[in-house]
């Protein structure tokens, strides 16, 4: 193929950048992934997206910024292997479920990453974190991806929190067995070690 055209500014550590490497490598689609350090913002990255947060996608004229925006649009832009189920409501639920990924765990996760949260606080959410991805691990044997027949953007936004769980310092009990036995599998896939950056590759 030519030349890329996609770019990605992306922080090596940060799980949201990871969910768009993810959904790059789930497609098959080579991007040129720019790596910003936490906290830097480089110019070219400011005149794409006035925040300057991270993930960033720039296609050609086009700069989208927001994880889950970029996500859909490069499930709808690289419709194969769809990452999102055709019907509405299931398309619905699968939205609803990302949006409670992002309350009840991602924001624990920013919590116990943040360095400005205090160490009570942060025993208090990662106590929060393993008990409750731990209370949910039966519905992971249920079926092969996340409440789901096939792997889809919601396995796309648990997959980051899962990997970091080491750094995090959370380990999930033995009763987890159907969420740990999940993320073996997932873990395993081409395309989730394909998605890595060394940074992240270093935190197992
Ligand atoms: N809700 C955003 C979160 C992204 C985010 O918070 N990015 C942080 C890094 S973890 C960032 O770029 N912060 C710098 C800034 O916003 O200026 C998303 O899903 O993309």
């Amino acid at each position: 193929m030519g030349v890329t055209k996609l770019a990605c500014y992306s922080d090596p550590a940060d799980h949201y950048s990871h969910r768009v490497r993810i959904v790059l490598a789930e497609k098959g689609v080579s991007a040129e992934i720019i790596d910003v350090a936490a906290g830097a913002q480089p110019r070219k990255l400011i005149e794409a997206n006035p925040y300057g947060s991270v993930p960033t996608l720039v296609d050609r004229d086009l700069a989208l910024y927001e994880s889950t925006v970029v996500m859909e649009y490069l499930d709808e832009r690289y419709p194969h292997p769809p990452l999102l189920p055709v019907y509405p409501v299931a398309r619905a639920n699968s939205r609803l479920l990302i949006h409670r990924i992002q309350r009840d765990w991602c924001a624990l996760v920013d919590l116990i990453l943040d360095p400005r949260t205090k160490e009570a606080a942060r025993v208090q959410a990662r106590k929060e974190l393993r008990e409750s991805l731990t209370g949910v691990s039966p519905v992971f044997a249920e079926k092969p991806f996340f409440l789901s027949d096939e792997q889809s953007l919601v396995d796309c936004c648990l997959l980051p929190i899962l990997w970091r769980l080491p750094k995090l310092g959370i380990e999930l009990p033995r009763p987890a067995k159907p969420l740990l036995d999940y993320m073996d599998r997932q873990f395993a896939r081409e395309a989730f070690q394909a998605s890595l950056s060394a940074t992240e590759r270093d935190m197992r």
